[in-house]
């Protein structure tokens, strides 16, 4: 691909994997285009500190005011600045509160995304598309690990957004020779998560302990088995996935399960705290279902691509914990 080419858009810029996914295409030399809500927080989020770059923003980094409710403005958009490459991330991603909202997730996990594969579709020029599937799609799964072939069998209105969209991704490759391609991602932790996924929030109350800055950490599901990557690893293989030369599906996973208490203890080792002492269990953050043991196979992905996850469980925590116990005092 020539240096000119090199356009990518990207929905969700502003979240844990856009983020990452910017700072990897900056890296290689792209524009990088992102579409931003107007209620996006713009100040300290993740790309602030690009943002405040006078060489890359308004240089190589561009933002555009979207919603995903807005055809007229994503068509807009998408004309205006002929990505080559689209990432498709935005979206309501947390599985317990889809079970409060299951119409606005729907709405964004599930129709944005067939409007958006309608805007690329009637597109001049060939845009390579990427949606951000999830192991969700397989919920209480057939079998154990998961590959690109396993059955869809949601258990939460997320996860039937995600397999009502994967699906169509599929349709739109396969009747209109569209280049998308479904990363069926597992969950993937970072520094940057939301403060309400469950690992950040343990390493954040791990730390907060540690410095008596809390005094207890409310759980919901301590068995709930998760195979938890680095999303830096994740976003790469987001974009090995649109360097291929014909478009596929592909899930991407570390193939290894952890329970959340296993989590926990290792997070309350970085901080050398007893975790029974503080971790209490609510009820609340129980979900009404939950899905069977998720567990991907990532050999396609692996063999096609050559792409592998980098460093471990134990890694990840540690890295997590010791971001959070920075964030509180820098000179830790
Ligand atoms: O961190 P979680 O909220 O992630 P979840 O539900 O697996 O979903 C994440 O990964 C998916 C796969 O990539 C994505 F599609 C999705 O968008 C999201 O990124 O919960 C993990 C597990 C669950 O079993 C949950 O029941 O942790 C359990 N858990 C136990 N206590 C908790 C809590 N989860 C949260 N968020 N908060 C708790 O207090």
């Amino acid at each position: 691909m020539k240096d000119s080419d090199k356009i990518a858009l990207i929905t969700g810029i502003t979240g844990q994997d856009g983020s990452y996914l910017c700072e990897l295409l900056l890296a290689k030399g792209y524009k990088v285009h992102g579409v931003v809500r107007r209620t996006s927080n713009m100040l300290r989020s993740r790309i602030e500190h690009l943002r405040r770059n006078e060489e890359i923003y308004d240089q190589q980094l561009f933002l555009h005011y979207g919603d995903l409710s807005d055809s007229t403005t994503l068509r807009r958009i998408v004309g205006d600045v002929r990505p080559m490459e689209l990432y498709h991330l935005a979206g309501q991603s947390h599985v317990g509160l889809s079970f409060e909202i299951p119409e606005s997730t729907c709405e964004e996990a599930g129709m944005a995304t067939l409007r958006l594969l309608e805007v690329a579709r009637s597109q001049p020029q060939p845009v390579k598309f990427y949606h951000a599937s999830s192991s969700e799609i397989f919920g209480n799964a057939s079998e154990i690990p998961q590959t690109e072939n396993t059955p869809l069998r949601p258990t939460s209105p997320y996860g039937c957004a995600k397999a009502f969209a994967t699906q169509l991704a599929r349709v739109y490759r396969e009747s209109h020779g569209l280049y998308v391609c479904n990363g069926i991602l597992y969950n993937h932790e970072s520094p940057r998560r939301g403060e309400n996924f469950v690992t950040r929030k343990i390493a954040r109350a791990a730390a907060r302990i540690a410095r008596n800055l809390d005094n207890e950490l409310v759980l919901g599901n301590l068995e709930s088995q998760r195979d938890w990557g680095r999303a830096q690893d994740y976003v790469q293989a987001m974009w090995l996935m649109l360097q291929h030369e014909t478009a596929d599906d592909y899930v991407v996973a570390t193939g290894e399960t952890h329970s959340v208490r296993e989590f926990v203890d290792a997070a309350f080792a970085v901080v050398d705290l007893p975790w029974e002492k503080y971790v209490k269990h609510d009820p609340s953050f129980d979900r009404p279902t939950e899905p069977a043991r998720l567990v991907g196979c990532a050999d396609k992905i692996r063999e096609t691509l050559s792409w592998k996850p980098a460093g471990s469980f134990r890694q990840l925590v540690h890295e997590m914990v010791e971001a959070e116990l920075a964030a509180i005092d820098p000179r830790f």
